[in-house]
This record gives C-alpha cells, structure tokens and sequence, in this order.
C-alpha cells in the first residue's frame, strides 16, 4: 500500500479561529491525507519545522481575523531557507480586512510564494483536486 501524503495544517499568527481548522483536518484526512494538525496560533517556524518532521508535501494555512497577509509574509522564503524548495503552499480564509476583491487578494497572496489562494466560500472538493494535481506535477518535476 502507498504511503498517506502528508500535508501540515494550521491558523497562523495570533489567530484563534477554531471551527474551520477542524473541518479541514477532518476533510483532508477523509480524503486520505496525513494531516498534522497544529490547530490554532501557529507561528511560521512551527509551519516549517513541523513540515521537516514530517516529510510533509505541503502546507495549508489559514488565517481568518484578517492580519494574514502580515502573519503569511516570509513563509516562502522560511521554507526555501529550511530547504523545503518544493513545499507547496496553501492559503485560505478571511484573509484581509474587508471587502477586497478576492482577485486582489489571490494576485498579493501568490506574489507572496504561494501555490493556491481560498477565500472563505473555498469549495474543498475543489481544493483538494488542485492539490492532487499539483502533487502530481511536482512529482513529475522531481
Ligand atoms: C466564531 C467567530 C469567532 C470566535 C472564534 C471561536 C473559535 N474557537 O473558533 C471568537 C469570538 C473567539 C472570535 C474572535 C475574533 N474574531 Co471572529 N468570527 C467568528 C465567526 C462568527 C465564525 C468563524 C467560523 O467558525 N466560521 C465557520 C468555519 C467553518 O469557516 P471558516 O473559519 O471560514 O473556515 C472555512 C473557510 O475559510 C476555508 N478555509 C480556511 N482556511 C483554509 C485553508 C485552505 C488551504 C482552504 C482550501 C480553505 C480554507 O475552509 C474552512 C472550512 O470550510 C466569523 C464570521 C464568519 N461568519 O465567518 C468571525 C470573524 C472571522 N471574526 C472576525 C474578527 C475581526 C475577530 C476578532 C479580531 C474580533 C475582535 N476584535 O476581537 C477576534 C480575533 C481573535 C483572535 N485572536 O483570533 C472577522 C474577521 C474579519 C476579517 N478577516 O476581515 C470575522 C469574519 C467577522 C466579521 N465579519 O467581521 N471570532
């Protein structure tokens, strides 16, 4: 039998938004997943360090009380210092104050490293397929 994926999640920063966190650990290990679930209030080394640990293949951060784009700044660049260079990255969530136009928000997002950008409607089934895919891709590169 193939190993489980394992992938790191977590609410960044000083964030202690609950609900959202345990929906996405229980759906991603419904979908067979490994998931290493570090829950609330999870700094950025906690990410990477949990990430090398665990052979993780991504990193699916939430942020939901709009300081993310602050909390998320240098997780790119933490990884690739670690020499986590192909760890995909994950966002999701409210991840702004207010009502910016969630294209805005993926372009500051994606300018910042990461791979896939949710706002807080995200279609999980959805996610999950572009994460299938993009495992599948990054494999193909290895
Ligand atoms: C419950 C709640 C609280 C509770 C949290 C209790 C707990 N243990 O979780 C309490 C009262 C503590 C709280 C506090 C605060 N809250 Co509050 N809270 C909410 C509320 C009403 C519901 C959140 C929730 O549980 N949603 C249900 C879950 C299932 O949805 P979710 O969290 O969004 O997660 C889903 C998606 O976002 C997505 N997703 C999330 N991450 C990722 C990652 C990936 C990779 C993917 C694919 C998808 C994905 O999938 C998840 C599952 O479906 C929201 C409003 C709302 N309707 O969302 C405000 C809200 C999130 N809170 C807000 C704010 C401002 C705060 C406070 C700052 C208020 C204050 N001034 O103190 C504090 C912050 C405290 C802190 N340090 O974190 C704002 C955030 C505004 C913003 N981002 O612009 C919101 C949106 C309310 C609002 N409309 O203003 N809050």
């Amino acid at each position: 039998m193939n190993k489980p994926t394992t992938v790191v999640l977590g609410v960044i920063g000083a964030d202690c938004h609950s609900v959202g966190n345990k929906i996405l650990e229980m759906f991603f290990a419904d979908k067979g997943y490994h998931v290493v679930n570090l829950g609330v209030m999870v700094s950025q080394e906690e990410f990477i360090h949990a990430a090398l640990e665990t052979d993780a293949r991504a990193i699916l951060v939430s942020s939901l009380y709009g300081h993310g784009e602050i909390d998320c700044q240098g997780l790119r660049e933490g990884c690739r210092e670690a020499g986590l260079d192909d760890m995909l990255l994950y966002v999701g969530g409210n991840l702004v104050v207010g009502k910016t136009p969630f294209e805005t928000v993926e372009r500051k997002f994606k300018a910042m490293g990461f791979d896939r950008v949710f706002g807080p409607h995200a279609n999980l089934e959805e996610a999950v397929a572009l994460l299938e895919d993009d495992l599948r891709r990054h494999a193909k590169s290895d």
